[in-house]
């Protein structure tokens, strides 16, 4: 079992990303995590922060000689700005903790959509940057390095990922059609990660006039996972199909609400005839059991299982919560009306999302890998999968 868990707060001192499960012998080096921080990075609509930043992944463990030695993987990742933030954000308590004023730039006015609110009457917490310091979408950062590992993984087996952006703030992007072969190639190159230039342009106007606003937007983002053998996950009970694990994965993303797989929310309203994907053989293609889906409105799962065609998943982002020009809310405080806390803001980060959605894909993907072939070494992975297509060819045709 692949699982991971990250630390660190937006303005701490850095992030870690700990990851557990990873076969011995996979080759791994810190370019192969920070090609993909890097990647986070980009994006325009971003604030200030991002000039801040150059994420870069020092591995602490489970890595020797660039090649991963089976324990559990952490890596650190330091925030540039901890340098301006140490004497709000320090562990160690200081004099003005115990004024009244108590520590510098609190937060009491909650931002509506945030988990400002909800996180200090839970945590019982006075100053709402105790919620919003983990509520961050700085966090991701340490979830793309764990992904960048998953991902490594599914490459020696031949599974590429990659996304691009099909909505902004109203402006729907077209798919081209064909895809091009390196999605990530052709979106990576895009300020916005889109595919489709001329909506690149409407939308980009859309964040220049947002921003204006002091207003913030949302969007969506594609998925794609090329080359997943016929056969990952499974029917047989609810926490072992790939749907509802893939779904928990990139809901939990900061800012997702909503996950479509394949033709998603448009087949309820289609008959079957228009929705299911005819069969028929393709011989020569070991790695789907010598057959393939005429269609993949399924978007590459059927009975919670992979079927070998491509994996497709739209995630749609929700605009950020902090507005430059506020929203109406209260003071924690003082209980009185008020305006939402800003500072500095993103108007949009989708394109990052996107490249948070690969990353959380990846890690349920090679999660349901290790799962399906099992071993404590790559060669040993190899060996369990090279025989499974092996015997998966011989069975139809
Ligand atoms: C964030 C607010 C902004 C973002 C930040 C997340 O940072 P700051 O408050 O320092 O201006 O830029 O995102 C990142 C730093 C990142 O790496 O994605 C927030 O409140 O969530």
């Amino acid at each position: 079992m692949i699982r991971f868990v990250t630390a660190g707060e937006s303005h701490g001192k850095a992030l870690v990303s700990l990851i557990e499960g990873v076969p011995a012998g996979l080759p791994l080096l810190a370019a192969d995590i920070d090609t993909q921080l890097a990647r986070r990075q980009q994006g325009y609509g971003r604030g200030r922060r991002m000039q801040i930043e150059t994420d870069r992944a020092e591995f602490l463990s489970g890595v020797r000689a660039g090649q991963t030695i089976g324990s559990p993987i952490a890596m650190l990742i330091r925030n540039s700005d901890w340098k301006n933030w140490e004497a709000i954000m320090d562990a160690a308590p200081r004099d003005e903790d115990s004024t009244a004023e108590g520590r510098k730039r609190q937060v009491t006015r909650v931002r509506p959509g945030h988990a400002d609110l909800t996180g200090v009457l839970k945590y019982d917490r006075d100053d709402a940057r105790d919620i919003l310091e983990r509520a961050s979408a700085r966090e991701t950062t340490a979830r793309v390095a764990a992904g960048a590992v998953a991902r490594r993984l599914l490459a020696e087996f031949g599974v590429r990922i990659g996304s691009h952006l099909v909505h902004l703030g109203g402006v729907d992007a077209t798919r081209p059609n064909p895809m091009p072969t390196d999605i990530n190639g052709a979106a990576d190159g895009s300020p916005l990660r889109t595919l489709d230039a001329a909506a690149e342009a409407l939308m980009i106007a859309r964040i220049d006039l947002a921003k204006k606003e002091g207003n913030t937007l949302g969007g969506i983002c594609e998925v794609v996972v090329d080359g997943l053998p016929v056969g990952l996950g499974s029917h047989v009970s609810w926490d072992r199909k790939l749907d509802g694990r893939l779904g928990a994965a990139l809901m939990s993303i900061p800012a997702v609400k909503g996950v479509e797989i394949g033709m998603g929310f448009e087949t309820a309203r289609r008959t079957g005839a228009e929705v299911h994907d005819e069969i028929e053989m393709a011989p020569g293609s070991p790695r789907t059991g010598n057959v393939r889906r005429v269609t993949n409105r399924a978007g590459g799962l059927e009975g919670g299982m992979t079927s070998g065609e491509p994996l497709v998943i739209k995630v749609a982002m929700k605009p950020i919560s902090t507005l430059m020009r506020p929203l109406h809310t209260i003071d924690t405080k003082t209980a009185a009306p008020a305006e939402a806390a800003a500072e500095r803001s993103d108007v949009t980060a989708v394109p990052a999302m996107g490249v948070i959605a690969e990353a959380m894909t990846a890690l349920v993907m090679a999660d349901a890998f290790v799962e399906k072939f099992g071993g404590d070494s790559i060669n040993e992975l190899r060996r369990n999968y090279d025989a499974y297509l092996a015997h998966i060819a011989t069975r139809l045709g």
